[in-house]
């Protein structure tokens, strides 16, 4: 069976704002593996298409504008739990709720500038997975250091 698998992407703020690293940082540090990174700047098409579940809402034009502004770094992270986890890691919806310690808790101030994206269950991650990548720049590959990571 293929590992848990889930989209993350560092939106065009929390690029702007220099907060790449960071982000990686927490997720490589917590043991999931990266096995799929680009730099890609959305069309409003594609961002309408990411964001598809939520075209009837208010904010849906402004939300796939700002997704299309500028570079966004879309990854896969791999590993168990990694749907779940990756969503606790990043925090509630709103950084006014966003627990401190998490990505938005710690980084962002308003929800239209939350700085991360991540898939919310199983269903999304394989189709977020899908829309932005192609199966061949998916890498499978192993640690070769002891770390529990696999
Ligand atoms: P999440 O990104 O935590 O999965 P979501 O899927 O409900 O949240 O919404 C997607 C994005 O839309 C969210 O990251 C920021 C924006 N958004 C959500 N609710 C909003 C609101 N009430 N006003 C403005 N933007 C909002
Ligand atoms: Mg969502």
């Amino acid at each position: 069976a293929q590992m848990e698998q889930t989209f993350i992407a560092i939106k065009p703020d929390g690029v702007q704002r220099g907060l790449i690293s960071e982000i990686v940082s927490r997720f490589e540090r917590k043991g999931f593996k990266l096995v799929a990174i680009k730099v890609v700047v959305p069309s409003k098409e594609f961002a309408q298409k990411h964001y598809h579940d939520l075209k009837e809402r208010p904010f849906f034009n402004g939300l796939c504008d700002f997704l299309s502004s500028g570079p966004v770094i879309a990854m896969v992270w791999e590993g168990e739990g990694v749907i779940k986890y990756g969503r606790k890691l990043i925090g509630a919806t709103d950084p006014q709720k966003s627990e401190p310690g998490t990505i938005r808790g710690d980084l962002a101030v308003v929800v239209g500038r939350n700085i991360i994206h991540g898939s919310d269950g199983p269903e999304t991650a394989k189709d977020e997975i899908n829309l932005w990548f192609k199966p061949e720049d998916l890498h499978q590959f192993r640690y070769l250091i002891k770390s529990g990571m696999s």
